[in-house]
């Protein structure tokens, strides 16, 4: 079936990049850990009606008229999400993880609050206080590291002497680089002990806390969660704040978002989200949540076989951060370019305290989402690890790296992608 007919009948430009995005995404391997293939039932809903209405504010709260089936699907999408974290609120109109933790930090603080976050080279993300971000003009920003890059322990003492020396109104975990659990207790008795919120950004691993692969930051008595719904959870390209059960919380988040900072909701999105959702309700999502963590494991044992320094020491989630500027005297960058060539990709990364520039750093980060999606177990994700080191391993050597493409063709034609999510 030609999912984009018209397109190719009336836009041959546009056509023809998107076929080869979609050749790109079958014969190649999909490492990114915060990209995943979603459902043709999540693309129908984004390419709905939905997109051509208005529909500012929310459910039986809005600003224009002919709204009977927006409320309805945004209330679905509410409903779904509230069940899958487990919290008493959901604000699911944000247009993705930035803009929500934007919104996030003016509903919740006033300009000159602190924060205390995770530093970007230990794992964090831009939108918890990087310099180059425009909120660092409104809020300051105190950071929090691992204590030993190799095991990827936080040094929770350090952490509470910064809270309590710079007072944050938001202790805020989560990261987009970091591969191992938290302790939620101790970022929750911090923020108690010095009168902030605890708020985690559970971008990377929302769809691990939705199959109850990985635990719920609520449990442990976050007040607040962001997330953004397109990596682990295999939604759409959108955003969403959470919050656990105070009303006052969700009613200064409801007005930040709108009218505060975003005008009309992307109702398509919106839509599409409550179909992911409600995928991810379903029990095969667990498995396949589980799953993502079996294979992240499986890639991990290869790294450790061939000594290949891992931050963190290895994984319990779905990603890895290799040091392979150390490891094997090839950059992020190098690394990346080269993997491209073969089919694998994946993103270069700054490891923690790196001494290399951004644009071409010491790390790689790849993770399991998208090929677990594809069918693979631990054997398919073992081997993807073998020839991901192979690969850098001959980096000057086309014949192998030729031989690898093929492998890597021949192992996407036994594992296209499935059906559902073609
Ligand atoms: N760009 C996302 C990631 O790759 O983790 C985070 O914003």
């Amino acid at each position: 079936m030609n999912f984009y007919e018209h397109i190719q009948k009336q836009d041959k430009e546009v056509f023809d990049a998107l076929e080869g995005e979609e050749q790109r995404e079958a014969e190649g391997l999909e490492l990114i850990p915060s990209e995943n293939y979603v459902s043709r039932a999540v693309r129908e809903a984004m390419g709905s009606v939905l997109t051509n209405k208005y529909s500012e504010g929310y459910p039986g709260k809005r600003y224009y008229g002919g709204q009977e089936f927006t409320d309805v699907v945004e209330t679905i999408a509410i409903e779904r999400a509230k069940k899958l974290f487990n919290c008493q609120f959901a604000n699911v109109q944000p247009l993705s993880g930035a803009p929500a933790n934007v919104a996030l930090y003016f509903a919740l603080l006033e300009p000159g609050d602190t924060v205390l976050g995770m530093d970007l080279s230990h794992g964090g993300h831009l939108t918890h206080g990087h310099p180059v971000t425009y909120i660092t003009k409104f809020f300051n920003f105190v950071r929090y590291k691992m204590k030993d890059p190799d095991t990827g322990e936080i040094d929770y003492d350090e952490m509470l002497r910064v809270a309590k020396e710079a007072k944050p109104k938001i202790v805020l975990a989560g990261f987009s680089a970091y591969s191992r659990e938290l302790d939620y207790k101790k970022f929750v008795s911090i923020a108690r002990e010095v009168g902030a919120y605890a708020v985690m950004d559970i971008a990377h691993i929302a769809g691990l806390i939705a199959g109850r692969a990985a635990k719920n930051p609520f449990d442990s008595g976050f007040d607040v969660l962001t997330t953004t719904t397109h990596k682990t959870l295999r939604g759409p390209r959108g955003g969403m704040i959470l919050t656990r059960e105070s009303e006052d919380i969700a009613k200064k988040i409801d007005k930040t978002v709108f009218p505060g900072f975003q005008g009309g909701p992307h109702m398509n999105n919106i839509a599409a989200k409550a179909v992911a959702f409600g995928e991810a309700l379903h029990p095969s999502f667990k498995t396949y949540a589980a799953q993502i963590l079996k294979n992240a494991k499986a890639m991990e044992e290869v790294l450790h076989r061939h000594s290949i320094r891992m931050i963190g020491g290895g994984t319990s989630n779905h990603l890895i951060l290799a040091d392979v500027h150390g490891s094997l005297g090839i950059s992020g960058k190098e690394a990346e370019t080269v993997l491209d060539e073969v089919g694998i990709t994946l993103n270069k990364n700054m490891i923690a305290d790196d001494p290399r520039k951004p644009m071409d750093p010491s790390g790689i980060r790849f993770g399991t989402p998208a090929i677990t999606t594809r069918g693979f177990k631990e054997k398919e994700s073992a081997r993807v690890a073998e020839l991901l080191v192979e690969t850098l391993k001959n980096k000057d050597n086309d014949a192998k790296k030729k031989e690898i493409r093929e492998e890597v063709r021949t192992l996407c034609k036994q594992f296209p992608i499935p059906e559902q999510f073609l």
